[in-house]
């Protein structure tokens, strides 16, 4: 397979698809879906970029507890994200062996793609959401009665505005420009996307020479959704999306920056760099027909000094870190640094 889904590879220009499913968990219910500890169950592949923001903002708030979690095959068969990870094949909450199955209970003959991040209410079994750009800013302004103490505030009302601004570039030039460049099918439509891409994050490192984080002096959501992408760029995005003026070791502010994340509980402690290179080098033959999956790149860097500290900048605002991983959701040791 291609790398299926509702991204359309095979189309002149790479078009990501918008989610099709769009309720909302919120406080007061109002889709029909109320904020209830224990009552969903958050899906992702730690491969994704897309549901690794999901990951990090579940653990930054502490909404383990409130928010199980599922973990697909970082390499999906021809029915898409399936839980070949747990015993049996088996989701053991939803009881179901794909993803896909959830989808249905919600919406038989449902003609899109199936995707990660989704939730699922666990008592129907039925998807309520795979609202990719939405998700997040919920468990971050919805979910804050089930919030740990201590917990940050990642979408602050003041600058949302700004975050909204920053968030809307990134997207479009670095967390979808990297697909952009990646699956293009001509020439032009692929340097297009690469200059773009490079444009922008030299505009981000310009902004981040003077601050430690993107917007105000703690993290926010924005610098989550950086962080996604940045931290795939040398193991995939370089390599196998052809996103290589340099790799991000060479960046110096960049690479300072997503270490100093990385190094920040909640961050590196979800990325699994195993699924992450299995997935994009496994799933998407049509630009890596072999289907090898390169052994580097050298992992060691992640956890050196990064001096971001001397920036200034309060992590968590008034908050504090999140503590430790629950023991079920450790990352193996092979897959990280
Ligand atoms: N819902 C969006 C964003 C989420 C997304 O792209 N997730 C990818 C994984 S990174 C996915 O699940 N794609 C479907 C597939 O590969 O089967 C979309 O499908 O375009």
């Amino acid at each position: 397979m291609s790398g299926g889904g509702n991204t359309a590879y095979g189309r002149k220009a790479f078009q990501r698809s918008r989610a099709h499913f769009t309720d909302r968990i919120t406080r007061d219910g109002r889709d029909g879906w109320p904020v209830e500890a224990g009552r969903y169950r958050l899906v992702v592949s730690r491969a994704c970029p897309w549901a690794s923001r999901a990951l990090v903002s579940r653990r930054l708030l502490g909404l383990e507890k409130a928010l199980p979690l599922a973990v697909a095959d970082p390499v999906q068969d021809d029915r898409s994200w399936r839980f070949t990870l747990d015993p049996d094949g088996r989701d053991p909450v939803l009881g179901i062996r794909f993803l896909s199955e959830a989808y249905d209970r919600r919406e038989a003959d449902y003609p899109g793609g199936v995707s990660v991040p989704a939730i699922v209410d666990v008592p129907s079994g039925e998807l309520v959401t795979n609202d990719y750009q939405r998700i997040t800013l919920d468990l971050a302004t919805e979910w804050t009665d089930l919030h740990r103490e201590g917990a940050p505030d990642l979408y602050p009302e003041p600058l949302r505005d700004e975050i909204d601004q920053v968030m809307a570039e990134v997207y479009e030039d670095v967390n979808n420009g990297v697909y952009r460049a990646g699956f293009a099918t001509g020439q032009e439509e692929y340097e297009r996307a690469y200059h773009r891409l490079f444009r922008r994050l030299d505009l981000l490192t310009e902004r981040l020479t003077g601050q430690r984080y993107l917007v105000g002096d703690t993290i926010t959501e924005a610098d989550i959704r950086l962080f996604t992408t940045l931290v795939r760029f040398d193991a995939v995005y370089h390599g196998h999306f052809k996103c290589n003026r340099w790799k991000l070791t060479e960046n110096q502010v960049l690479w300072a920056y997503v270490r100093d994340l990385y190094q920040t509980p909640g961050f590196g402690d979800t990325v699994d760099f195993d699924h992450i290179k299995r997935h994009y080098y496994q799933v998407h033959t049509g630009i890596n027909p072999t289907g090898i999956v390169p052994v580097g790149p050298d992992l060691s860097g992640w956890l050196t000094e990064h001096h971001r500290a001397e920036l200034g900048g309060r992590p968590f605002g008034d908050g504090t870190p999140p503590g430790p991983v629950p023991e079920a959701e450790r990352v193996p040791a092979h897959a990280r640094p």
